[in-house]
């Protein structure tokens, strides 16, 4: 099993997509293992993003993500961050296939709706940042045999 990080930007939040994104992971076969609602402080939000630290978008991307709250996520699953990625879709929404969620959801990049971990390093990375190891829970999905 591999853990993926999912968060429901600011814009996701504020068009009430929550339950239709975790309706999407869901039904999808993935299982969420943490999840909460917080309000990312700027600090945080600069270590999520570090990578970017120094690109032109970098300020916007930041004042973006602490403007409102957000939906924080571990996701779990056989191939989760692959999976995961292809539900969500192109960074931009203009490029993302129809039938993904920035594809159905979004309209331009500096505001796509969610986030997703890219490589098992940033979906390590990113989950130790947002969340505390006794957060993240261990179930049994009841349709697992089903799935797999
Ligand atoms: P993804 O979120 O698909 O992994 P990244 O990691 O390349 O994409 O970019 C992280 C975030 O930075 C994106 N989700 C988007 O909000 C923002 N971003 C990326 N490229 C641009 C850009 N050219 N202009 C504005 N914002 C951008």
């Amino acid at each position: 099993m591999e853990r993926t990080f999912v968060m429901i930007k600011p814009d996701g939040v504020q068009r009430c997509l929550i339950g239709e994104i975790i309706s999407r992971l869901e039904k999808k076969g993935l299982k969420i293992v943490a999840m909460k609602m917080m309000k990312i402080e700027r600090d945080l939000a600069e270590r999520h993003y570090a990578e970017h630290k120094g690109k032109p978008f970098f300020e916007s991307l930041v004042s973006y993500v602490t403007s409102g709250p957000v939906v924080a996520m571990v996701v779990e699953g056989k191939n989760a961050i692959k999976i995961v990625r292809t539900l969500v879709g192109a960074t931009n929404p203009a490029e993302a296939a129809p039938g993904t969620i920035r594809g159905d959801f979004g309209m331009e990049v500096g505001r796509n709706v969610i986030h997703a971990s890219d490589s098992p390093e940033s979906a390590e990375r990113e989950i130790a940042l947002f969340f505390k190891p006794d957060e993240i829970v261990e179930y049994r999905r009841i349709d697992e045999d089903w799935l797999y």
